[in-house]
């Protein structure tokens, strides 16, 4: 019996040993728990008010003009908060190891250790971290692309080397009618005159090769194909009104840098004018006219395709520039 109990005793101890270990471990995934529901609440917290305009937006342009600009500058914006939050917290893991663990004598420490908690965080984090960030993305990016039946515009993009037609529709697809149209020369900007509070589709092709339309304040831009494919998106609205440059975006030739537009958005009644004049014959500087809208593009100018004297100096060219 003595031996009995005296066998049992350790078995006791060790029992209660690692029962004290196992809450210890308990508390530090508990702390960890709670360090991640922080981090993550801390997020939320952040990314509800505007961090991106005190760090200049990440390097994400700003000023965006459509829900679908601010949606993507919101996700980019908590991207960056998360990336940073993760960053910040290994920097100081590194750290601290460096400090707690620094040499401390000649003695090699333990190769074969490992810690199974660690082990299991660092292979776990990672997958919800890239799961949670693949998840926001493809929710943002659905929203952006998506497209509805019954847009309140229609507009056909036609890019073709080096400018732009703008074709107001009258529905949708290639088999909608054009009511009226705005046509780009080397002369003249053309503008895109479009409604503010109106959803706004777009449909794209090319006469030529591949072209890109951008507005940067639309914080998107969409590839113009030529052939039998029509890129499609659609903006739910227009928030602000006012001129802005478009370009295409797409190398699509020697002056693939000249293919300026201008996006000058109206207030809706100031569009249904413009499209009734523009429908009645007038000219689309005559239509802007009547609206009390400039007639030219005031965000950009055509550009000079001749060589002058005043912008080629055959001095300074390199050999077999220019004749
Ligand atoms: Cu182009």
């Amino acid at each position: 019996m003595v031996a009995r109990s005296s066998e049992v005793r350790p078995t006791a101890v060790r029992r209660s040993a690692s029962s004290r270990a196992g809450g210890r471990r308990g508390r530090r995934a508990g702390r960890l728990a709670g360090l991640g529901f922080s981090g993550a609440a801390l997020l939320v917290l952040l990314t509800g008010c505007d961090v991106g305009a005190a760090f200049g937006g990440f390097g994400w342009p700003q000023g965006g003009i459509t829900p679908e600009a601010r949606r993507m500058y919101d996700l980019w914006i908590a991207s960056c908060v998360a990336a940073l939050a993760v960053g910040f917290f290994v920097w100081g893991l590194i750290f601290w190891c460096v400090v707690r663990y620094r040499k401390r004598g000649n003695e090699l420490p333990v190769q074969t250790r490992y810690n199974l908690p660690m082990e299991f965080l660092y292979t776990i984090a990672p997958v919800l971290i890239v799961s949670v960030l693949f998840y926001y993305t493809a929710v943002v990016q659905t929203d952006v692309v998506k497209t509805t039946n019954n847009p309140d515009v229609t507009v056909e993009v036609v890019a073709f080397k080096w400018n732009w037609q703008f074709n107001y529709r009258d529905g949708q697809g290639v088999d909608a009618e054009t009511t009226a149209s705005v046509l780009g020369t080397s002369e003249v900007i053309p503008i895109l005159v479009l409604p503010s509070g109106r959803s706004i589709r777009f449909e794209e092709t090319s006469r030529d090769v591949i072209h890109s339309f951008w507005v940067p304040e639309m914080l998107f831009k969409r590839d113009v194909m030529p052939g039998s494919i029509r890129n499609v998106f659609e903006v739910s609205s227009l928030e602000t009104e006012g001129a802005y440059v478009g370009r295409c975006a797409e190398l699509c030739g020697s002056y693939h840098a000249f293919m300026n537009f201008e996006l000058r958005v109206v207030s809706p009644e100031n569009f249904d004018r413009f499209l009734a004049a523009k429908q009645g014959g007038a000219s689309t500087q005559e239509a802007l006219t009547s609206i009390g809208e400039e007639p030219y593009a005031t965000t950009t100018t055509p550009f000079e395709t001749r060589r002058t004297d005043s912008n080629f100096n055959p001095d300074t060219a390199p050999a077999g520039t220019g004749s």
